[in-house]
């Protein structure tokens, strides 16, 4: 079984094939990423450029930064991130990796991050970031970014008024046929604070409307928790088209009010 460490991996092939066939790609030779350009500020003589395979949008997110110093790549001791949406009132973070170096391409430091909010009225985001230089000083800087909302994310909450963010990971692209189902969830303990959910059950049903009061649900298993806050099954859509996938948690034996996610299936 695949792991989940490789499955963003999966995923940028699967992109992969599928832009190789649809359209001309414009990708420098040692690079298997279809990357676009998110936002850069220079600080300090350092570039810090950050890209991603899409616009930024509510959920999970890979998020590719390059780090410049006079256009060649810059050698630093580390870099570090703290994404931020400053509400007015309040600012909060999101639940989010450090980068590391990418197992795509070694020319990005790549990290996830699961916006729960997109940019707006209610606040804006950015990231904040810290190099440290091969002699121990820090230069450090912001980022602005916009993220748009996306169907692949929402969030439940119990009685307790605890708050559990559920991105949902895979299929990032629903195709007729058989696909991985990946939830990937969180919690919230403080502002800057959103731990991964370990061992929660999910209950899942997928279904297409056929109107006039009929409809049908299709093969599926149940995701399970694969560590790291994800849960993983399989999906196999008998149909393209719109369909939703309503996913109850139950989490510390708290059964949460249930989500649904809506969302369009491509023909194969
Ligand atoms: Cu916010």
């Amino acid at each position: 079984m695949t792991t989940l460490k490789n499955y963003s991996r999966i995923l940028a092939m699967a992109a992969l094939v599928f832009t190789a066939v649809s359209c001309d790609t414009n990708n420098n030779a040692d690079s298997d990423l279809e990357l676009i350009p998110v936002n850069s500020v220079t600080v300090s003589g350092y570039t810090v450029s950050l890209h991603a395979e899409t616009e930024l949008e509510t959920g999970a997110n890979q998020l590719y930064w390059q780090i410049e110093e006079g256009s060649k790549p810059a050698e630093i001791e580390s870099f570090t991130i703290t994404p931020m949406m400053d509400m007015g009132q309040m600012m909060h973070s999101t639940p989010y990796e450090q980068p590391v170096t990418s197992d795509e391409d070694e020319d990005y430091l790549q990290n996830m991050a699961v916006f729960i909010m997109p940019s707006g009225e209610m606040g804006s985001w950015s990231v904040s970031f810290e190099i440290t230089r091969m002699n121990g000083e820090t230069v450090s800087g912001e980022l602005p970014i916009e993220v748009s909302s996306s169907w692949k994310f929402t969030s439940t909450r119990g009685d307790d008024d605890k708050v559990y963010y559920i991105s949902w990971y895979a299929p990032q692209k629903p195709v007729s046929g058989n696909n991985d189902l990946v939830f990937l969830i969180h919690t919230r303990t403080g502002m800057m604070d959103f731990p991964a959910v370990e061992n929660a059950e999910l209950s899942v049903y997928p279904y297409m409307d056929m109107g006039g009061g009929s409809g049908h649900s299709t093969d599926y298993t149940t995701p399970v928790a694969m560590g790291d806050g994800f849960y993983q099954g399989e999906i196999n859509y008998s149909m393209s088209g719109v369909w939703t996938t309503s996913v109850q948690l139950i989490a510390e034996n708290d059964t949460l009010p249930e989500v649904m996610f809506e969302y369009s299936v491509q023909a194969k």
